[in-house]
């Protein structure tokens, strides 16, 4: 099947689901939580994911979907179109704020990532790109990267990491702090990795993410120079969870070598 298909369809159930999202507002969220406290799940969560498996089975019953929710079969390997999806990412935000959750979706075929999306359901904001011809923000195309000094950068990373923690170095990250311009936390990594794409934040770091907080993210990084790693700076494997920092070209390396330091 033709990339340029899969783009249409894929583009036509986000907004179909992120339809469906506003509309559950107005019936009731059941909201639980599943490893603890600051992990949430609702009834929407699940309903959007089921949604998406149906239409996906639909269009093409070869491919795979590995879902968030795990409603989908088990996904062992990238063999074939696999659809990485997180039907709600920031769903703390959706439950609290009722804004600010995005739905984030990677494509990838025989492990490369093909087509990502990162769609803001409240603003209707579309990031998307393909692989090898480009990124947009709704109908715009996204620029490369203009390189930043670390006096000029927004960071976006958790106050955690400001105060000791099993993790990372705090002091360094203190130091940081102290060097850039800004840090923000927006609560979603999909809607912080779409601003660093497109150069409203100029880096993002997490101490653990799953494939699809970061899939549809880092497809969209390739066509704008934004680089995508571990915080040992390897590639990230996209059927495990990992440490997390996307980051202007400019910027990456100075971070992990000098504030972003992993104790192990
Ligand atoms: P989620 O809303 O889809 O769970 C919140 O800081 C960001 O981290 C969100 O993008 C959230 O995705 C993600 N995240 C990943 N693992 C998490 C966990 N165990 N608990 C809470 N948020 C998690
Ligand atoms: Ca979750
Ligand atoms: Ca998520
Ligand atoms: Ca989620």
């Amino acid at each position: 099947m033709h990339l340029q298909q899969i783009d249409e369809f894929a583009k036509s159930i986000i907004f179909e689901a992120g339809r469906r999202i506003r509309e559950a507002f107005s019936y009731n969220l059941v909201i639980e939580t599943k490893s603890g406290a600051n992990d949430l799940v609702t009834n929407i969560d699940r309903e959007t994911e089921l949604f998406f498996i149906e239409q996906i089975k639909a269009f093409d019953p070869t491919h795979k979907i590995l879902g968030e929710e795990g409603m989908g079969e088990k996904v062992e390997s990238l063999d074939g179109v696999v659809w990485i999806i997180d039907p709600i990412d920031g769903t703390m935000n959706f439950v609290k704020q009722h804004r600010h959750f995005m739905i984030s979706i990677g494509i990838f075929v025989n492990g490369v990532g093909k087509l990502g999306y990162i769609f803001d359901v409240m603003r209707e904001d579309l990031f998307n790109a393909i692989e090898g011809q480009g990124a947009w923000y709704n109908d715009s195309p996204l620029r490369k990267l203009q390189s930043v000094s670390m006096e000029e950068s927004v960071i976006g990373i958790n106050a955690h990491w400001v105060a000791p923690n099993r993790h990372i170095h705090h002091e360094k990250v203190i130091e940081m702090v102290r060097k850039v311009r800004g840090t923000r936390s927006y609560g979603s990594a999909a809607m912080e990795i779409a601003f660093v794409v497109s150069g409203k934040l100029d880096a993002y770091v997490s101490m653990r993410l799953a494939p699809w907080d970061i899939a549809g993210g880092t497809i969209i990084a390739q066509e704008v120079g934004a680089v995508a790693t571990n915080l040992h700076g390897e590639g990230f494997d996209f059927l495990h969870q990992d440490t997390f920092i996307i980051a202007n070209p400019s910027i990456h390396k100075e971070l992990l070598e000098k504030y972003i330091v992993p104790y192990d």
